[in-house]
């Protein structure tokens, strides 16, 4: 049985692959930290919080990270755990400096140390090319890498680093420069479960409107059991190796509203232009989608698109689900929770 240490189990990706792991017969360990979301809820909803073993561990101190790479002894690293959301490494990017970048050099220094053959999985991201992106530029490996944002320059340090490693150690480390990847499990501050969730609420007559930033930007968004499935593939290669996981297809938040409205029967009409749009419900005379400014990024990325011909190629890795099914189900998952919650 191959014991597989998952940091960050708590977040969206950490319970998929938990999932996937359990299915492929791991002996799965998933890393938590103190004072954090310590109910694991997303566990609890896929049904296998009871079936992780769990270990304590922060990326901002070193000495525990030895401590628990040792207790875990595992044969596949997946290193998720980080400060996630772009928008915040605005107003804190020495802290996501030192989670992200610094605390992915400690935990590799650790996994060196303590359990030198374990195969590394590194949490890389579109984010990293940043304005490489612009005017519908496909996406490869090679493509030149533009961060944008304290988050990126940070995802960007440690994805050298780890190809450090590689070299210089000889360590088994995939890196994995995946696009944006959502689910019903996807945290309530991105702007896709944002939008889906209003578009519940306002479906149950909970919400009157939406509030969103930047309308025109583009994002390929792919469906996240799938991307987990990518990462569990790179680590069966034969040799660890970078690769692209995308779908393909870039769309705007424009048109991501748009879909999710169309999930709940309601057509938008879009009035206005720059931060005066506003989006009315067709047949109505209701503002359902309205702009604040506070909520546009000092740095954008306007558009990422990528090509994952190399894993389809070498992993046998393909997108499954399109946008529309995608959005469909976040909206189904969304009323669902929130009939639920009002129900209780
Ligand atoms: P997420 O839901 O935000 O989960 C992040 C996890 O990291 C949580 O378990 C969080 O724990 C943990 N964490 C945060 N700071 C930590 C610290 N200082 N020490 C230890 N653990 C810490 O993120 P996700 O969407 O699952 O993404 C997983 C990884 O893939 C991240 O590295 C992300 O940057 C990267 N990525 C994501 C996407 C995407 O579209 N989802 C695309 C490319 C790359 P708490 O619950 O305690 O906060
Ligand atoms: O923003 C725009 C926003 O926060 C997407 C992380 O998983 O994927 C994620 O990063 C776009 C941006 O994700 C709102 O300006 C408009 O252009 O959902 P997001 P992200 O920044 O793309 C990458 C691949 C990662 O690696 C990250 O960890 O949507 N936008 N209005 C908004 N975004 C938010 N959050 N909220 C809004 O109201």
């Amino acid at each position: 049985m191959k014991r597989a240490l998952i940091t960050g189990i708590s977040g969206q990706d950490g319970a998929w692959l938990a999932l996937h792991l359990l299915r492929h017969g791991y002996e799965v360990h998933g890393s938590f930290r103190r004072g954090a979301e310590r109910t694991f809820s997303r566990l609890h909803r896929l049904g296998i919080a009871d079936d992780i073993q769990y270990v304590l561990l922060e990326l901002c101190e070193a000495t525990n990270l030895v401590r628990a790479v040792d207790r875990t002894a595992p044969d596949e690293v997946y290193h998720l755990a980080a400060q996630s959301f772009v928008g915040d490494s605005f107003e804190q990017p020495a802290y996501t400096l030192d989670v992200n970048a610094t605390g992915t050099a400690r935990l590799l220094d650790a996994v060196r140390t303590v359990r030198p053959d374990a195969r590394w999985y590194q949490a890389s991201t579109s984010e990293m090319f940043g304005a490489a992106g612009a005017g519908d530029t496909l996406l490869d490996e090679h493509a030149p890498m533009v961060p944008r944002s304290p988050y990126a320059i940070a995802k960007l340090a440690a994805h050298h680093m780890v190809g450090l490693h590689r070299e210089a150690y000889g360590t088994f480390a995939a890196r994995g420069i995946l696009f944006n990847h959502e689910s019903a499990l996807r945290g309530p501050e991105f702007v896709t479960r944002k939008v889906t969730r209003a578009v519940a609420a306002i479906a149950l007559g909970h919400q009157q409107v939406l509030t969103l930033g930047n309308l025109e930007a583009r994002r390929d968004w792919g469906h996240a059991p799938e991307y987990v499935d990518a990462m569990h593939r790179m680590l069966q290669a034969e040799r660890g190796d970078d690769f692209v996981v995308a779908t393909g297809r870039a769309e705007s938040v424009r048109t991501f509203v748009e879909l999710a409205f169309a999930a709940i029967d309601v057509s938008l009409a879009w009035r206005g232009t720059g931060s005066d749009t506003v989006g009315v419900e067709v047949g109505t005379d209701t503002v359902r989608v309205r702009i604040d400014p506070s909520l546009y990024r000092p740095a954008e990325v306007g558009w990422l698109r990528g090509d994952a011909s190399k894993a389809a190629r070498l992993l046998g890795w393909r997108p499954q689900v399109g946008l529309e099914e995608l959005v469909h189900r976040m909206v189904r998952a969304d009323l669902d929770e929130l009939a639920g919650d009002l129900g209780r």
